[in-house]
């Protein structure tokens, strides 16, 4: 008889026997739901346990053929144990130090996550040269989805079949399953996923084309249980990368993430940063951001992928933004993308809708809308992108430390508007570290229009030139349904305020007066 671990070395093919393998999957959101799916399709015994799990998915599994225990999760259900699991695939909420993932790692059982999973599945639809799609790993802290898309967009432009999947929420199993098929798979890749990925370096280990981690801040630190837990989850991102490693100059943990990474011989390093490149490199030189790594002649020439004034004129000119642009430029320059084509991919490219969108430009202001900034990383980011502004924010903290945003960035902005039922850490923290900065409130007695009022008192507080920044680091769901509706309200009272404004316009004058 064969071991289980002989056998799960063998199971590295769609087309392998997966037949009646016993496999736990952990958790029913859309990642356990595509795992489920895809094992359950190859004949596999599956077993799914989760805490609590959306409706549709939980009357789906027995129509796929699965079976499901909602028992609690803070022990290992008996029917797990009684199971004895060959493999668990986890979803990547579970955290390394849940009960379920310490008794499957106690146990010896195999571990793995849905990206594993789905490199060892990926030959399901291959090219006509019988091989399956490459695969380009991003992540990074910030900007993961971004550069995601825009690299998948340029692939796409370069006459790829190409699709972004991952944690950018399609499934990369429903990637692999997809009848279309495709050349290049973009991968976006949470901390998660690459911790899971990083358990296990054997048959199911990817080997991606090309990969970047794009920055590098503390984050889901409570899921790792610290900083250098999660830094070396995203250090795997570049393990086995054949091609190119794509890292930012700015940020030196990167770089030295590719230096220690156990890449395939022939990769290259490839940097990114706002400054002129220099060999191997992608930048900015005189306003044109220009590739210097995947030229003929990378000492004496550089090829123009696009400049700063035509990015502005399509409100991609953010700095954060040209750096997710060069970064994806360089995965889809290492694909073969020609610069014409990532010019072009540019010309289309739209941001994310309340993702620093630029709702309006009226009167010399600058109106931009970072609802999705629903944590401190992502509005620093927002701040660092528009130092002076009018900011808008506040909503639900979920006990972020609001405070350490203020220290770090508060200073700078011409003046705050705090929405929400959470003001309290908001007035304290400008008290503390920015006193000097002008602090408005809109009461949350005033749900209804607040966004009408914060805008209203942001229109009286910008001057001519400015920039007003809705960036909460907040949750919204004191005030709105989503970030996404927080966002819409605030663009139509923009709009409305705008049209007033062209016969009442107050730019400058005190807020105190609204
Ligand atoms: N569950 C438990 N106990 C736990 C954790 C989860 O019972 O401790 C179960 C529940 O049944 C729950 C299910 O697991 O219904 C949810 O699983 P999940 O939290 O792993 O989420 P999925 O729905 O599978 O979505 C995941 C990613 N979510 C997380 O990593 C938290 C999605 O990224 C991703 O789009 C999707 O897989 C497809 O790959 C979202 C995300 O917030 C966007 N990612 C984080 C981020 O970007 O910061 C990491």
């Amino acid at each position: 008889m064969t071991a289980p671990s002989d056998r799960l070395d063998t199971l590295t093919s769609w087309r392998a026997d997966w037949t009646r393998l016993r496999v736990a999957v952990l958790g029913l959101g859309a990642t356990g739901f595509s795992v489920a799916d895809t094992l359950a399709e190859l004949g596999a015994d599956v077993l799914v346990v989760a805490e609590s799990a959306p409706e549709e998915y939980a009357r789906l599994v027995p129509v796929i053929g699965a079976r499901l225990d909602e028992s609690p999760l803070d022990v290992v259900p008996a029917s797990l144990a009684d199971f004895a699991p060959e493999v668990v695939v986890a979803s990547p909420g579970f955290p390394p130090a849940h009960p379920i993932i310490e008794w499957v790692r106690g146990q010896g059982i195999a571990l793995w996550g849905d990206i594993e999973l789905a490199w060892r599945l990926r030959d399901k639809v291959v090219r006509d040269d019988g091989s399956p799609a490459d695969w380009v790993f991003v992540t990074g802290t910030n900007g993961k989805t971004t550069t995601t898309r825009l690299a998948a967009t340029m692939l796409v432009e370069g006459g790829l079949r190409a699709a972004p999947c991952g944690n950018i929420g399609v499934p990369i199993l429903d990637a692999i399953r997809d009848p279309a098929g495709f050349d290049v798979l973009v991968v976006e890749l949470s901390s998660h996923q690459l911790w899971y990925l990083g358990l296990d370096d054997g048959p199911g280990a990817p080997v991606p084309h090309s990969a970047v981690c794009l920055n590098l801040a503390d984050d889901h630190l409570a899921w790792h249980g610290s900083a250098e837990a999660y830094r070396d989850a995203k250090a795997v991102v570049y393990r086995h990368a054949r091609v190119a490693c794509v890292y930012n100059k700015a940020d030196a943990q990167t770089m030295r993430m590719v230096e220690e990474a156990d890449v395939t011989e022939g990769a290259r390093a490839v940097g990114f940063d706002l400054g002129v490149p220099g060999p191997s490199e992608l930048g900015v030189v005189d306003g044109i951001l220009a590739d210097r790594a995947f030229v003929e002649n990378r000492r004496t020439s550089a090829a123009e992928l696009a400049t700063v004034e035509e990015l502005r004129g399509r409100g991609l000119a953010m700095p954060h933004v040209v750096a997710n642009i060069l970064a994806a430029a360089a995965l889809a320059r290492a694909a073969g993308v020609e610069p014409a084509a990532v010019r072009r991919a540019l010309q289309s490219f739209e941001l994310d809708p309340h993702r620093m969108q630029l709702v309006a430009e009226s009167g010399g202001v600058a109106w931009i809308d970072d609802s999705k900034a629903t944590n401190p990383h992502a509005a620093i980011a927002s701040l660092t992108a528009f130092p002076r502004a009018v900011w808008i924010l506040g909503g639900l903290f979920k006990g972020i430390d609001i405070a350490h945003i203020v220290r770090e960035r508060g200073g700078e902005v011409t003046a705050a508007i705090a929405i929400g039922v959470d003001r309290d850490p908001v007035r304290a923290a400008f008290a503390r570290h920015a006193p000097h900065v002008p602090l408005y409130e809109v009461d949350d007695a005033q749900t209804e229009d607040v966004m009408a009022r914060a805008v209203e008192l942001a229109a009286r507080a910008v001057g001519a030139g400015g920039v007003v920044l809705l960036a909460p680091a907040a949750a919204s769901f004191d005030q709105f349904a989503s970030y996404g509706e927080r966002g819409d309200r605030f663009q139509e009272a923009v709009r409305e305020r705008i049209e007033r404004g062209s016969t009442d316009d107050s730019g400058g004058a005190s807020p105190e007066a609204v």
